[in-house]
């Protein structure tokens, strides 16, 4: 008995020593932007590296929009009037770009600039 106590003592205390190493999961987060003709409601964001980051994108224009972020393979689709939502974690730090993908509308603007920070440790 007096063994398997032991035992649980130990298991409780390795888990204890794995959850303070481990660094912390951010917490998700939801970034609503409205794709419109022809902006962005926003041309950056910031977000933290392993969040979970779900984009919101509302196309209240009368033009279809995309949301597309080349290194993560997204590419939403928005018909005017509908809500789009992808999430996706963006592994590392560094600067990626989001834009609409519709011929035409990335030179009118339709870009935008995604800050990944460090998460911390
Ligand atoms: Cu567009």
């Amino acid at each position: 008995m007096k063994r398997v106590f032991a035992a649980l003592l130990l298991t409780l205390a390795l888990a204890g020593l794995l959850a303070a190493c481990a660094p912390p999961t951010p917490e998700p987060v939801v970034i609503t932007i409205t794709a419109n003709d022809i902006f962005w409601s926003q041309n950056e964001v910031t977000v933290t590296a392993g969040q979970e980051v779900t984009f919101r994108i509302h196309n209240e224009g009368v033009l279809d929009h995309d949301f597309a972020i080349d290194e993560l393979d997204v590419h939403l689709h928005i018909l005017p009037g509908e809500i789009g939502e992808v999430t996706v974690m963006f592994p590392e730090a560094g600067t990626l770009e989001f834009y609409c993908s519709v011929p035409g509308h990335i030179d009118a603007g339709m870009f935008g600039t995604i800050l990944v920070t460090e998460g911390e440790d």
